[in-house]
């Protein structure tokens, strides 16, 4: 865990004032419900217990001094001349920044200091996070008087915009808006959203990093979406009431696109179907229901796997491994795919010789070392 103290001292060495302010926006977990987000669909995320913390404070200037602890490394720019940057992490904060003005907000020159422990590339939305961190800390120091959802939705949108991932709104809206020991269930059509307590009794949450992120990520994702996107229309040739896959049936994907395109037709139908499996699980859940539940992230993964395409071997392998143990309820990929976490609904007892038995396992058949991560539903961004 990052403290406050440590946050401040390493702003103070670096800035040489005191921060006016410190942001911690958490990374995020998805018990179910992937790729549905930019479909209009339904999402059941959380914050967890990892997160980017973020120092600011004004300059006398126009000039945006951004320093990234994990990358030991300085960004200058004058807010003028922002712009999407080769360097992956300044996008995340120009970005919002970006998004900021874009709406009128009167910025001056500040400086930005970026530390976290949430793992990077592991599909745990440290970028979310960051751009949560960067618009919450923003919003305090130039007093914006933007709202918690109106963060998000910047976080989106800098994320099209400056990282060139067109991704939905759950991870910002999950870094945000959640509480501690609840799943957000999230109506991605029009963010209405409830909390649903994660009472698991004696199972826990358990994370499997592959520790790999093919590169393809980005691209594939923007791929899925247009796919998904390409499929609402041919629908709407026979029925123009439907506006996403939200309003689609299977039914209707059987008439309409699987004459016309067999691809567009399965990664439609896996959404579909997603939105399906998300509904029993939250039933489960309330149900206390863990068997089925896990069932529905196993399907889940199935899902992910053969039809929608996103997930590769390390991610199946550890899926298909945990199946031979009753303990190991239910396993799925986590996030956009290609690379990232496993996500594991496992006895808590269990959970130590599991990673115990798996790690050689993993490491003899990829030649990668296997992190495991203990989460707990948290709270969303707060100052600290
Ligand atoms: C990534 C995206 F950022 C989310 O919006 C979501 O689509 C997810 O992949 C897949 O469910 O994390």
């Amino acid at each position: 865990m990052i403290s406050k103290e440590q946050v401040e001292h390493r702003y103070k060495t670096l800035f040489g004032t005191e921060p006016s302010h410190i942001v911690r926006s958490p990374g995020r977990i998805n018990i179910i419900g992937e790729h549905t987000d930019y479909n209009e669909g339904f999402v059941l995320p959380t914050a967890i217990d990892k997160a980017i913390y973020v120092a600011v404070g004004r300059r006398e200037d126009n000039q945006i001094r951004l320093y990234a602890e994990d990358f030991r490394a300085y960004f200058d720019v004058a807010i003028d001349d922002i712009q999407p940057v080769d360097l992956g992490w300044p996008n995340y904060i120009l970005g919002v920044v970006h998004q900021l003005r874009l709406r009128g907000a009167q910025l001056g020159g500040f400086n930005l200091y970026v530390d976290g422990d949430v793992p990077l590339g592991a599909g745990l939305s440290s970028s979310a996070a960051l751009e949560c961190a960067a618009g919450y800390a923003l919003n305090v120091l130039f007093d914006l008087q933007l709202g918690r959802v109106d963060i998000a939705k910047i976080g989106q949108l800098a994320e099209h915009t400056y990282a060139g991932v067109n991704c939905g709104i759950m991870d910002q809206f999950a870094s945000v808006m959640s509480k501690a020991g609840h799943v957000v269930k999230l109506d991605c059509r029009d963010l209405s959203f409830s909390y649903k307590p994660l009472a698991l009794g004696d199972y826990a949450i358990l994370l499997l990093n592959t520790n790999v992120k093919h590169s393809l990520a980005s691209s594939a994702y923007n791929d899925r979406r247009a796919a998904c996107e390409a499929g609402v229309k041919l629908v709407q040739q026979h029925n123009a009431a439907v506006n996403s896959l939200r309003d689609v049936t299977v039914e209707m994907l059987d008439n309409w696109v699987k004459p016309i395109d067999t691809d567009i037709y399965t990664k439609c139908r896996f959404v579909v179907e997603e939105n399906e499996r998300l509904d029993r699980a939250c039933k489960a859940l309330e149900e206390g229901d863990l068997d089925e539940l896990g069932e529905q992230m196993f399907q889940a993964h199935e899902g992910l796997s053969k039809a929608y395409e996103v997930s590769c071997a390390e991610l199946d392998f550890l899926v298909d491994y945990v199946k031979q143990f009753p303990e190991v309820l239910g396993a799925r990929m986590m996030g956009g795919g290609f690379g990232g976490c496993t996500i594991n609904l496992v006895k808590t007892s269990f959970q130590d010789l599991l990673i115990e038995r798996i790690t050689p396992v993993y490491k003899e058949k990829f030649g990668l070392e296997l992190t495991a991560i203990k989460v707990i539903p948290s709270d969303g961004t707060a100052l600290l």
